[in-house]
């Protein structure tokens, strides 16, 4: 029989059939060797009872945990989203410290850390995710846990000089040594946790100087997650023409899906697109920039600014450029459903994906995976995409250069069909072979210690 899983992430999926890949793979690992999943519990409550809840049972069991309102500022609004998702993305001039912002992020793990050293057995196996949980396993070892523990971080990891921005740098290396494996989404995330250790004198370093393992003998790794591209592929056919999207004749696409926050480069991309308007020639295509955008994390101040300046970007860009048939930027800042957004990355000619930071970024292979290889759409993509580093046939941008980025449209709405071809067929295989089934299995092994 395998070791019970126990999953841990701040959200746990509420419906019986979940939807979104790492939800649906999460789901499907744990329908198939049963085990828990455990996450808060949505609604911050008044008193917390320091215990587990089960919500619901059956292949696995889902628990859940309360938290305070004061710890939702602290923990959540706070540490973990105004300290810590800045500045691992590169944005130190956001963070925000205030000293109940890490107390209340320690008390949450730290009850978080006393229920399941209550919980869990020795031969469990725990997968903590992404950065509200970051020292779970050195609090988890100093109750006595001995089971393996093993951390996804899905997103950037931060380069050592921004780390001192972090109220608790000295703790983090403390926090990232003490799991059995700690994963992260590229190569370039491992390089950074390495870098980190370069000092400490129980890192352990090969001939040619190159750090391999930290001092309790674990190395960081990257496992890039991917997306249920099979699935996805046949939903993005199926639904190709559901969607009117009033468009004239001769009209091109060109689609951007994000989460409405600064590390997403929107407003980057809005000025980016400004210069292919401002090169583009009477008879050029009319193309147009579907923006979807669901707002998210709306009581941080940053994202509130973040808005607010996309759409006098869209607007200024629309008054120079639009015509009585033609709306350049199309901005929705809502949350389409799936089967709809499919739809339009089957539709779109062209993905604009240009991140300033990101983990790994699964529009990207969301867009791939939902064009027709007989005809496909191009990809731009930013290098700081984490999905650069396996998505090399992408047109590659900076996205901080706007004319570099205005050109990349230009060239993909005019690629030839044999080069469009050419790229998405490395892409398509790509995301096809290293899909999310791959991904939980290649950590799932580590975390076994069987791979
Ligand atoms: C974090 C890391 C890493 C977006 N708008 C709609 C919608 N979406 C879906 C997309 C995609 C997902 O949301 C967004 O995933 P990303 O990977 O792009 O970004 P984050 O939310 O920031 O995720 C990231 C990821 O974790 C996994 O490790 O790749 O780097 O930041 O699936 O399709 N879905 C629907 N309507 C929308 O309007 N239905």
């Amino acid at each position: 029989m395998s070791p019970r899983l126990i999953v841990v992430s701040n959200r746990i999926p509420t419906e019986a059939e979940p939807s979104g890949g790492l939800v649906v793979a999460l789901h499907d690992c744990l329908t198939t060797q049963g085990g828990v999943w455990i996450g808060t519990s949505g609604t911050p409550v008044k008193d917390p009872a320091p215990e587990l809840r089960e919500i619901a049972q059956g292949a696995y069991t889902r628990m859940v945990f309360d938290i305070s309102e004061a710890e939702h500022e602290g923990y959540y609004l706070g540490y973990a989203n105004s300290v810590l998702w800045p500045l691992f993305h590169r944005r130190a001039d956001l963070v925000q410290v205030q000293p109940d912002y890490a107390d209340r992020y320690m008390a949450v793990n730290t009850r978080l850390a006393d229920m399941l050293a209550e919980f869990a057995k020795p031969d469990d196996l725990l997968w903590i995710h992404d950065y509200h949980f970051l020292p779970l396993a050195a609090l988890l070892r100093d109750r006595g846990v001995t089971a393996r523990i093993g951390f996804f971080l899905h997103i950037p990891f931060p380069v050592v000089s921004d780390i001192l921005a972090l109220p608790q740098a000295n703790d983090l290396k403390d926090w990232v040594a003490a799991y059995d494996v700690f994963g992260v989404q590229t190569q370039g995330d491992v390089a950074r946790v390495m870098a980190h250790y370069r000092d400490d004198p129980d890192a352990i370093f090969d001939t040619q100087g190159r750090m391999v393992t930290l001092d309790n003998g674990v190395a960081p790794r990257h496992f890039p997650i991917g997306i249920d591209a099979h699935d996805f592929a046949a939903l993005a056919k199926a639904r190709a023409d559901i969607v009117p999207l009033a468009m004239s004749p001769g009209q091109k696409l060109v689609l951007g899906v994000d989460r409405l926050d600064y590390s997403k480069g929107l407003v980057h991309r809005f000025e980016g697109f400004a210069t292919f308007l401002d090169a583009r020639s009477d008879d050029s295509p009319k193309a147009t920039l579907l923006q979807i955008a669901p707002p998210s994390r709306e009581d941080v101040d940053a994202y509130k600014d973040i808005r607010t300046e996309l759409e006098q970007a869209a607007g200024m860009i629309n008054g120079a450029h639009a015509e009585l048939d033609w709306t350049p930027i199309r901005y929705i800042r809502r949350s389409i459903d799936r089967d709809t957004l499919a739809s339009v990355y089957r539709r779109a000619d062209v993905a604009m994906v240009t991140p300033l930071a990101d983990g790994m970024n699964l529009v990207a292979k969301e867009f791939v995976a939902a064009q027709d290889p007989e005809d496909p759409g191009v990809l731009i993509l930013s290098h700081f995409a984490g999905a650069a580093e396996q998505l090399t046939d992408a047109v590659m941008v900076n996205p901080y250069d706007a004319a570099e980025v205005g050109e990349a449209v230009a060239t993909a709405l005019t690629m030839p069909l044999d080069e469009r071809k050419a790229r998405h067929a490395k892409l398509r295989d790509n995301v096809m072979t290293e899909d999310i089934a791959w991904w939980t299995d290649s950590y799932l092994a580590a975390l076994r210690g069987t791979d």
